[in-house]
This record gives structure tokens, sequence and C-alpha cells, in this order.
């Protein structure tokens, strides 16, 4: 008998991103055999998960596919083969602004991925339990709202919110019209040094590391007033794991219950590297979205209650821990510039092309 069958077998999509390749790390280590659902690009795209394929250790364990949310074909070929116990989908067009400039491809991979996804489940007869990756970009944002729970109403301020409401929704249709176990993660921001260098606390920590560096002199930010719930993002992907133990499928909002400004995360970092944040920091109107959502505080009483989870990092610790890797010249962590991008090839910073500068902070969000 081979000994991968008495293993639980998982179905991440979206392992090359933040949140994949810390949950294939952490199933990978509880013994967990994971397939990966991986897109093909012109540039290396696995950066993240590049010292998880290499080690020999997880030879038998780690499985890539190539396939698409939107390609309904490719999902249905590989969990024909995977038949996974667990799906985590978090494969997304994940970025609130960019949705306002791409909202169809945004809604097709987003919102009908999911469709896509739950319906080969279905077509094929599977019965795994799934985890969809929902957002606290569901809620308005409106102060007297907070802190926002699984009872809050819903109401989306940009295209990836509404894809990502339709994705919440017919996950929660299916689970009642077919009795499919499936649950949503309404996940409050979370970062990390993984982080996808265009969301806003990746943009200022390696803003400040380039400082440092010499490489540039500022960092240019849009709305420095939005206040969100940050929380470090490996403490969250046990979270999901979590949910997705829990015996009924149901959705639980996974949070810190603390907010801050963009503006104290910019003082707090710049602080941590010596920097004066008045000094470096500029207000760039073309970084400001056409609709926002300003206030969000989750509160975690269901998911402390049911799942026993709580996080451990907190704001400072975050800043700090984000600060340090990013200020560091020699980062060992497997960030996907770490591994693939020489340092004085940044990926924004493309100089070999000739792009003005002004190109290239237009083409940044
Ligand atoms: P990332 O943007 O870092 O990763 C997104 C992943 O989705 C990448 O692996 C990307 O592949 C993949 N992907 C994008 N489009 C497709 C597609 N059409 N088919 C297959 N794969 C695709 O996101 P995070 O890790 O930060 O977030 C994970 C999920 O959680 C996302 O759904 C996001 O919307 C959601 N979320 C995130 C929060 C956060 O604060 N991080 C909070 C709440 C929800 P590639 O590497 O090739 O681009
Ligand atoms: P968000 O994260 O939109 O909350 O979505 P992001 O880091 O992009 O923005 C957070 C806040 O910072 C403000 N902001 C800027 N944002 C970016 N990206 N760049 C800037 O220069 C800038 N200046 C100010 C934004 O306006 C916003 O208010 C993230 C994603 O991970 C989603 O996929 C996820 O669902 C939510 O978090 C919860």
């Amino acid at each position: 008998m081979n000994s991968n069958s008495q293993k639980k077998v998982a179905f991440i999509t979206g392992c090359t991103g933040q949140d994949g390749s810390y949950l294939t790390e952490l199933l990978l280590a509880k013994g967990y055999v994971v397939h990966g659902l991986v897109r093909r690009a012109s540039t290396f795209n696995r950066g993240r998960l590049e010292h998880l394929y290499t080690n020999p250790d997880n030879e038998e364990g780690l499985f890539l596919h190539y396939g698409d949310l939107t390609d309904s074909v490719s999902l249905t070929n590989i969990l024909a083969d995977v038949r996974p116990d667990e799906i985590y989908n978090l494969a997304a067009q994940s970025h609130v602004k960019i949705s306002f400039e791409t909202p169809v491809y945004t809604a097709q991979t987003t919102g009908i991925g999911v469709l896509n996804l739950l319906e080969a489940v279905r077509s094929l007869r599977l019965h795994p339990r799934i985890y969809q990756a929902s957002t606290s970009e569901l809620f308005s944002g409106e102060q007297g709202e907070a802190p926002q729970n699984e009872q809050t109403r819903f109401n989306p301020k940009s295209p990836y919110g509404v894809a990502k409401l339709y994705a919440f929704e017919i996950a929660r249709v299916y689970r009642e019209a077919y009795g499919m176990y499936i649950s949503n993660g309404i996940l409050f921001n979370h970062e990390s040094e993984r982080r996808g260098e265009n969301f806003v606390t990746r943009k200022i920590t390696m803003g400040i590391g380039d400082i440092l560096r010499g490489k540039k002199k500022e960092i240019l930010l849009g709305n420095l007033d939005a206040a969100r719930d940050w929380g470090y993002a490996p403490e969250y992907v046990e979270a999901m794991r979590r949910i997705l133990q829990y015996p009924e499928p149901t959705d639980f909002v996974i949070a810190t219950g603390e907010t801050h400004t963009v503006r104290e995360f910019a003082e707090q970092a710049c602080k941590i590297a010596g920097l004066d944040w008045q000094k470096v920091v500029k207000v760039d109107e073309r970084y400001k979205r056409p609709n926002e959502v300003d206030y969000l505080r989750g509160d975690i009483t269901k998911a402390r209650e049911l799942l026993g989870w709580t996080p451990k990092v907190r704001f400072p610790e975050l800043v700090k821990i984000m600060v340090t890797h990013d200020a560091s010249m020699m980062s060992k962590s497997p960030t996907k510039e770490a591994v693939s991008v020489p340092q004085e090839q940044h990926p924004e910073q493309p100089a070999s092309l000739g792009l003005s500068q002004a190109a290239l902070d237009a083409a940044e969000s």
C-alpha cells in the first residue's frame, strides 16, 4: 500500500500567492499530500514555493498542476485525478484597485471561477470539504457598522468586492441546495514578508528598503486615512485549516480586532527604520481609488469560540517583521523577489526596458 493513500489530500488554488504558499507549507508539515494549481506565465511565478518544491522531503507530498480558474476543463481534469479530501480556493485577481481597471477579468476569475470549481466538484460527484477565500471587502466599511462580524450586512465598494460577494453567495447556495461542505473564511487584511509588492504594507516596507539602500527617496501612496485590521498571514492560514476541520460547514470572520490607518503603518514602519515618515511618504492622487472601504475592524468571537483561533502577532510586531525583512539586503526568506529577482532588477523598475519613471509609477498600484 502506498504510504500516501492514508494521508489527507488537499487541492490548493492560488498556491503561488502569499496565502497559498504558507498554506502549502502548513499542510505539508501536517502530513498532507498537497496538489497545487499553477498558472502558466511568461515569467517565473513560483518563487514563494520554490523552497518547498525543490526540497526532496516533499517529493511524494507536493504536486503542481497547470490550470486556471477560468478554464473549467482544466479544473475537472485535475480534480478527477486528484480526488481531494479538502479544497482551498485561494485563487483570485486579488487587487482591489486593479479590479477597477480589469472589472470583467476580475469577475471571471474571482467570481465565476468559484462557480467553475464548484461545478467541477459536483459533476464528478466528489465530496471534498471546500474553503472559499472570502474577504472583509464585502463590508461597507462605514464606522457605525464596526466591528464587522458574520451578521454584518454586505455592501461592497469595488468590482473585486462584488465578485467576492458572488463567490460568497454561490458557495452558500451550493451548500444549502446540494448539501456540499463549503465554508467561507471572511478574512480581514493579512500581510507578511511574502505579501504582494503592490499592496500598501509591502509597498511601504519595500520602499523603506529601497530608501535605505539609496535606490529611491520617496514612497508615493494614495489614501492615508483608510483604516485596516491587519494581521499576520501565517496565522491566518492556520485559521483556514481549522475552518475545514469544523464539523459543520459555516462562515467565519478572521481578524485581529485592532485597526490602524495607512498613515500609522507608514509612521511605525519609518520609525523602525530610523526615517522621518513625513519626509519620505508623499501622497499621489494616482494611487487613490474611485471608491473606498474606509474602516475595517473584525469581531472574531465566533472563530475564537468554535475554532479556538486567536491571533498572536499584533500590529507593532507585524510592522517590525516586514520592515526587518525588506530592510535586509541579504534576505533569506523565500519570497518571489528574494528568490528570482536580482537585487538591482526590481520588477517594478525594469530600467533595461527604457521606460520613464512616470510610466513605471503609473503602472504601480
Ligand atoms: P495573492 O494575490 O498573493 O495570490 C493570488 C493567487 O491566485 C496567486 O497564486 C495567483 O497566481 C492565483 N490566480 C490568480 N488568478 C488566477 C486564475 N485565473 N486561475 C488560477 N490561479 C489564479 O493573494 P493572497 O494570497 O493575498 O490571497 C489569497 C486569497 O484570499 C485571494 O482569493 C484573496 O482575494 C483572498 N483574500 C486575501 C486577503 C489578504 O489580506 N491577503 C484578505 C481576504 C481575502 P499567480 O501567482 O500566477 O499570479
Ligand atoms: P486592500 O489592500 O485593498 O485592503 O485589499 P491594499 O493593501 O491594496 O490597500 C489597503 C488600503 O491602503 C490604501 N492605500 C494604498 N493601497 C495600495 N495598494 N497602494 C497604495 O499606494 C496605497 N495608498 C493607500 C488603499 O486605498 C486601501 O484603503 C487587500 C487584498 O489582499 C484583498 O484581496 C483582500 O480581500 C483585502 O485586503 C481584505
